[in-house]
């Protein structure tokens, strides 16, 4: 059976690993989120792809959720008293991989093969793929003003009330060498319990992914990002509520309308799963919450086997 992840933020890529536990790994592709990618200090930094990455290859820092595990910040503290730019926190062994990323984009080589040849090197046998490997940005509209993701992510902490979000490139991004294949080859579709907003919705504002997920033949499950109407971390469920008018399983499963054919819920919410059978899509009630790679697997394991009865 082959699996196609769509997925972003740290939620998607500890879920990941929950996939890669629960499956052969040479099964899966990962359809990264790219619209949080930035240039820090002159460096080309793909924090979602990193979390995958790092995820997958057993690099990551569990607790913080994204970088390296094992951290230093010499770097960074020097770049700091030197009054470089510092609010964008970049660790030494996380630096290595940014620079020679950065080296590699800069002699032509695209993002998607960069990415490959790191996964290879870092022993990842998963797919790892950016959803495009053209530059596809996020921006927030906000009551305070408009901000690139990470500006109002990072910096601002997604303090600012959202009144939307841009893909900045997304009209002309063409999806990187092997995310349509994956997609049309999958056995399953899955979509990783991250911010539907800011790391789904800039995958999907890629036309040619959007139509390809439009088009399937094979069930499409989602994972909700919500435990009882509230994000376990970041701002999903305030923009849940402010753009999408409330936080409950339907309304979750309605920023995805006609791209999923069953959502997997939390025992917390499973007073709502009546009401979103009624819109046509599949309620699974779990337990949600991946607290360790038990919980991954087993969260990873209903997902996959949603399939069976969507
Ligand atoms: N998140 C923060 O909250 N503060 C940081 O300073 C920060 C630095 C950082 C560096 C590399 C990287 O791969 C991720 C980093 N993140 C940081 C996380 C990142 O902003 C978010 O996890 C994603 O963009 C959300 O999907």
């Amino acid at each position: 059976m082959k699996v196609a992840v769509l997925t972003g933020g740290v939620g998607g890529a500890r879920f990941l690993r929950g996939i890669v536990d629960a499956v052969d790994p040479a099964t899966v592709t990962a359809i990264v989120n790219v619209g949080d990618d930035l240039e820090v200090l002159g460096l080309s930094v793909s924090p979602d792809l990193d979390s995958v990455l790092y995820a997958l290859a057993g690099l990551g820092d569990d607790e913080r959720g994204w970088g390296r595990a094992d951290e230093t910040w010499n770097a960074l503290a020097t770049v700091e008293s030197l009054g470089g730019e510092s609010w964008f926190r970049l660790g030494d062994r996380d630096l290595g991989l940014h620079i020679v990323r950065t080296q590699a984009l800069s002699e032509g080589a695209p993002l998607s093969t960069v990415t490959a040849r790191l996964a290879a090197v870092l022993g990842v046998e998963a797919a790892i793929l950016p959803a495009t490997d053209e530059e596809l940005r996020t921006w927030l509209d906000t009551t305070n003003g408009s901000f690139p993701f990470q500006e109002w992510f990072v910096a601002r902490a997604h303090r600012d009330p959202v009144d939307r979000v841009r893909f900045e490139g997304a009209t002309d991004a063409q999806p990187a060498p092997g995310v349509l294949d994956a997609l049309h080859e999958a056995d399953l579709i899955l979509v990783a319990p991250s911010n539907p907003f800011v790391s789904i919705g800039p995958i999907l504002a890629v036309e040619r992914i959007r139509s390809a997920l439009e088009r399937r033949r094979v069930p499409c499950v989602a994972v909700s990002p919500l435990i009882g109407g509230l994000a376990v971390k970041g701002p999903a469920a305030r923009m849940l509520q402010r753009l999408q008018g409330g936080t409950t399983a339907t309304h979750v499963a309605s920023c995805y309308s006609g791209l999923i054919d069953a959502l997997v819920i939390d025992e917390k919410d499973a007073a709502d799963a009546d009401a979103l059978s009624s819109t046509g899509v599949r309620p699974v009630v779990t337990n949600t919450l991946m607290r360790d790679a038990a919980a991954r697997r087993r969260l990873a394991e209903v997902a996959l086997d949603a399939v069976a009865f969507a």
